[in-house]
């Protein structure tokens, strides 16, 4: 306890603001996450283009947090995002088990990239609202999570457009920075 209000204290007073990459195939819910943390609420999205960029400042830490396309055009341009990355949160379809594996290979080269080497990992397993959507477990295998090593991560199960899950993964975050 004494550690993590020690860390909070330091990071706050150092004013540094915390880089959080937000990548996943299109159509995962990544725009619907950033926004509900900006605003707290649902918002209507359209398939971004490009990024977008917010600042959130969560139990007084400041995040900048970078939502990346990811439709398929637009993956061969991530790397770009990758320098200074704090953490990195991959968003998952949880009911598109079909594309599971594209991911997973996205995720393998994430993990073996140098500008991500000193990246936290957490993974949301969105759309558990949705019937036919694999439990946050089942995709943490279908994903081979359990083969990372030295490096912290954390899989969460989430539904972005009700909000559920997404405070226990920045608590995660905060947590673990
Ligand atoms: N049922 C359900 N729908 C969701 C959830 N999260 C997002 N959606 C919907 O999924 C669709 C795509 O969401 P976006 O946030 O735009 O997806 P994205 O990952 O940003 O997609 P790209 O910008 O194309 O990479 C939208 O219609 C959202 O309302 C969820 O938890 N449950
Ligand atoms: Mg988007």
């Amino acid at each position: 306890m004494g550690l993590i209000i020690a860390k909070l204290f330091r990071n706050w007073w150092s004013g540094k603001k915390h880089k959080i990459i937000v990548v996943g195939l299109d159509n995962a819910g990544k725009t619907t996450i950033l926004y509900h943390y900006v605003t707290g609420e649902e918002v209507h999205t359209k398939p971004t283009i490009g990024s977008n960029v917010e600042e959130i400042t969560y139990k007084n830490i400041s995040f900048i947090i970078w939502d990346i396309g990811g439709q398929e055009t637009l993956r061969k341009s991530w790397a770009t995002y990758y320098t200074q990355t704090d953490v990195m949160i991959i968003v998952i379809d949880s009911s598109d088990v079909t594309r599971l594996p594209i991911m997973k290979e996205h995720i393998q080269e994430m993990l073996t990239h140098e500008d991500l080497s000193r990246a936290h990992l957490m993974v949301l397993a969105n759309k558990q609202d949705l019937p036919g959507s694999l439990t946050p477990g089942e995709i943490s295998t279908q994903l081979g999570l359990n083969t990372i090593k030295n490096r912290k991560y954390q899989i969460q199960g989430c539904c972005a457009i009700k909000g559920e899950g997404l405070p226990e993964a920045l608590d995660w975050i905060v947590n673990n920075i």
